[in-house]
């Protein structure tokens, strides 16, 4: 196909590219209270502001007659002279650009330090997560830990475990042996509000506890050889964080002898950003997110997982039949289209590329398919290179859009042959009342109107 003999449809972003937060409350509240087009009336209200002409000019043609005066009057920036170098000595996004941001979801939470801010995932490119965008997930709060007194003690659960109990500070750990991998994080809880039903209007909400970094650090496996562990009795790490939440969680012994896990100082390319765990976090490739243990100061070594409270009584998956499931640590495989999304509205009928984010916590991922009728045909996506391992992966898929109302989903599978489930199929096995691990496909309504709405499929 090509787009030649389709004309390219124009597509308006999500509400969150246009709206402050004021709007994003407003198009919550309009949600909650049932309002069909809740999203037009959003839109409205971002159309008196001063940020949406220039959106949606992107799309328009070029005057017939009469010439573009954006072209035949030349403006400031054409004529004199621009700011100075280094006028920023850390440079910011474009100020355009300025409502492209981590966003709370309104009501989620009673306090702002225990809480989550989710990525703008319906406005991002590629695979990488921009550092100041990165979701955030605090149970009590951030802070900006001065290095130079921050220590990572290594120590064993009784004096068998390591011949000797370390403690580095970071200076020593920047000086050994070191690895800079691709790797997403997902909250657990990522997709959590829509266990029962549709929660949640946008995917920066549905899937936005999502982010993949460049990290560098050093293997584990490195401190605890230096330290001695004997690897026989020590099946099991308890990772400790110095923030107020003692966040602490047992990695089992298996993902450090495989070379996977390190301790992070670096994270695309600069040091760790403090609401990302600066001066160091533990690194947890595929497990969800409270693994990964920020402002880590204490690994222990011992030989039976350790039940913490972050692990005993959160973090737990309700099951049919009243069980529970506990030590879930692999983020299965999983995916989601971030064009067209939820809140976004296509202005024609035509050509589009659909494109998304696919993942999977036990490898690569091999394949990922498109329907656009709800289900009953699928096409194998594009995937955009570089795919790797326990990484976010881009996909994408050229589509004519007849005008019809239709429902877009993609289905990951991964380099185990796993292939993402759909509600019922994940219902089936799990039950409605989890939190956790949701990686059911999500389900888009591309509407009549152009509108485009969480929907899901029973
Ligand atoms: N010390 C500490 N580590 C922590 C947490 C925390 O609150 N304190 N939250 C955990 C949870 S639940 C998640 S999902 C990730 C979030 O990492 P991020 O804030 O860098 O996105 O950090 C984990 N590590
Ligand atoms: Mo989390």
């Amino acid at each position: 196909m090509s787009s030649q003999d389709h004309p390219s449809g124009r597509l308006i972003k999500a509400p969150e590219n246009f709206i402050g937060a004021e709007g994003v409350r407003a198009v919550f509240s309009e949600a909650k209270a049932g309002r069909r087009d809740f999203v037009r009336g959003a839109f409205a209200a971002a159309w008196a502001g001063a940020a949406a002409p220039a959106a949606l000019a992107q799309g328009n043609p070029v005057p017939a007659e009469g010439g573009d005066a954006n072209i035949l009057e030349l403006p400031a920036h054409s004529k004199g002279l621009g700011q100075a170098v280094a006028t920023d000595g850390y440079g910011k996004p474009s100020k355009y650009e300025s409502n492209v941001q981590r966003r709370p979801s309104p009501g989620l939470t009673q306090t702002a330090q225990a809480s989550v801010s989710f990525a703008p995932l319906q406005s991002l490119f590629g695979i990488v997560t921009p550092s100041g965008l990165h979701f955030e997930r605090h149970h009590q709060g951030w802070w900006d830990v001065d290095p130079s007194k921050h220590r990572l003690m290594i120590n064993g659960s009784d004096d068998k475990m390591l011949k000797k109990p370390l403690v580095f500070t970071v200076d020593e750990i920047m000086r050994l042996p070191s690895v800079s991998r691709f790797h997403f994080i997902e909250c657990g809880a990522n997709t959590g509000m829509e266990w029962g039903n549709v929660a949640v209007p946008t995917c920066q909400y549905t899937h936005g506890m999502l982010s993949c970094s460049e990290f560098t650090g050093v293997p584990l496996k490195i401190l605890l050889d230096m330290a001695g562990v004997d690897y026989k009795r020590g099946r099991y790490v308890l990772a400790e964080g110095a923030d107020g939440s003692s966040m602490t969680r047992t990695v089992p012994m298996e993902l450090i002898e495989s070379g996977e896990v390190f301790v992070a100082y670096g994270q695309n390319g600069e040091m760790l950003r403090p609401e990302n765990g600066y001066p160091l976090r533990l690194v947890v490739p595929g497990v969800q997110g409270v693994s990964w243990v920020k402002y880590l100061r204490r690994i222990e070594v011992g030989d039976q997982p350790y039940g913490a409270k972050d692990e005993a009584v959160h973090y737990i998956d309700l099951q049919p039949g009243g069980q529970h499931r506990q030590y879930t640590s692999t983020q299965e495989c999983k995916s989601v289209i971030t064009t067209p999304s939820g809140g976004q509205v296509l202005l024609d009928k035509g050509h589009y590329q659909i494109s998304g984010l696919a993942w999977s916590g036990r490898g690569q991922v091999k394949r990922v398919d498109i329907s656009v009728d709800g289900g009953q045909n699928w096409k194998t996506a594009r995937l955009q290179g570089p795919v790797m391992s326990k990484s976010l992966t881009r996909f994408s898929l050229d589509w004519v859009w007849d005008g019809k109302p239709t429902i877009v989903q993609s289905r990951a599978m991964d380099e185990t042959g796993y292939v993402q489930p759909n509600y019922k199929q994940l219902r089936a096995v799990r039950g409605t009342r989890s939190i956790y691990h949701n990686n059911a496909i999500q389900s888009w309504l591309v509407q009549e109107s152009g509108e485009v709405k969480n929907v899901q499929l029973s």
